[in-house]
């Protein structure tokens, strides 16, 4: 039990160290590619998530394939509260989260810590 205190913890302790330095509040926006009825982007995780917003069309079967580079515990885990997804991301493995796009507005994801912001504008 101690020690998974101490994992978060130190987790948590790189987290906000990364986002001291370089979680730049630079907005990134990139619309999904469309394919056959579906759509799909690429995020890359790397020191926070790029880019940091993507735009799904409505209605259309969503993927949002994270690229996670970086193995720092801060990224071990990607929370979409509005969705209820809560998922663990391999380190230079693509893994792909699929996205209910029934509903337009702007949802924000986060990792485990609530610290690096990504958003998902759909419409
Ligand atoms: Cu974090």
């Amino acid at each position: 039990m101690d020690k998974v205190i101490i994992v978060i913890g130190a987790a948590a302790v790189v987290c906000f160290i990364l986002w001291w330095f370089f979680g730049k509040r630079k907005t990134t926006e990139m619309e999904a590619n469309m394919s056959d009825r579906s759509q799909e982007v690429t995020v890359t995780v790397k020191g926070g998530y790029t880019p940091n917003t993507v735009v799904l069309k409505q209605g259309v079967p969503a993927k949002i394939v994270f690229d996670r580079k970086d193995p720092s515990g801060c990224f071990n885990e990607v929370v979409f509260p509005d969705f209820g997804i809560h998922e663990t991301l391999p380190v230079n493995e693509l893994y792909p989260i699929k996205i209910d796009t029934s509903k337009p507005g702007e949802y924000q994801y986060a990792c485990g810590m609530n610290m690096f912001h990504g958003k998902v504008v759909i419409k």
